[in-house]
């Protein structure tokens, strides 16, 4: 066990048990001319997660630890698409509707992908999801416990919508999650603010916050770097 500064308290890390979740690290949140930006967003916002996660995936990388990426987005014929979300609002552009990186949050399209600072590579899980949430609709879960992972080191945007979600939902099924504070960004910076304080409240109700910071200081500190 790893002990990593946190708040409410230091979470417990086990090394044999534990993934790095990159949640929606897309063109389309974070590029101009993608799904954020028709929402009305300044997407400049979420930058200041992208070099803190490359710090930490690199070093779940040189472990050998499991690395999984998730993807919002839809089929092409759309036909995973609510029209309750589809028609929501008044953006520039809609979901499926062609934009400067092609359609926007459709899955094969340019803006779809995760950014190349954060790209995946080879092994690691790609997980394609219609939601917010990284469980709904998805097999994730399967996944998670066909490798017997009940620990996630959360990253992603936008921290008060598709990271809380997905970590609300991961509590909910007994996994326990370390919320990285600046691997995690929102348009709104009062929202992300909330959400990482909602998230380690009442003794950790849906999990624990740190710093990339201090999680890399706790592996740094193990003598075990070389992985399982
Ligand atoms: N709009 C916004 O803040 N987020 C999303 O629509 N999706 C994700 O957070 N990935």
């Amino acid at each position: 066990m790893i002990t990593v500064k946190a708040d409410p308290f230091a979470f417990p890390l086990d090394p044999d048990h534990v993934a790095l979740l990159c949640i929606d690290f897309q063109r389309d949140f974070m590029e101009a001319g993608g799904f954020g930006e028709s929402l009305g967003n300044d997407v400049s916002t979420l930058r200041t997660a992208i070099e803190p996660t490359r710090g930490v995936l690199a070093e779940f990388r040189r472990r050998g630890w499991p690395v999984i990426h998730t993807r919002e987005g839809h089929r092409p014929d759309l036909a995973d698409l609510f029209p309750a979300k589809r028609d929501r609002g008044n953006p520039s552009l809609r979901i499926g509707e062609e934009g400067p990186m092609g359609r926007l949050l459709v899955r094969g399209s340019a803006g779809h992908e995760i950014i190349p600072e954060l790209a995946p590579v080879e092994g690691e899980v790609v997980l394609d999801k219609p939601g917010k949430g990284s469980f709904y609709a998805t097999d994730l879960e399967t996944i998670l416990r066909a490798r017997g992972i009940t620990q996630l080191v959360v990253t992603g945007v936008t921290t008060e919508v598709c990271v809380q979600s997905t970590a609300r939902e991961a509590n909910d099924r007994g996994f326990e999650c370390l919320v990285l504070a600046d691997c995690t960004s929102s348009y709104f910076p009062e929202f992300h603010e909330s959400a990482l304080r909602m998230f380690s409240a009442q003794g950790a109700i849906v999990g624990w916050v740190g710093q990339s910071g201090q999680l890399l200081d706790a592996l740094g500190a193990t003598e075990d770097g070389a992985g399982r």
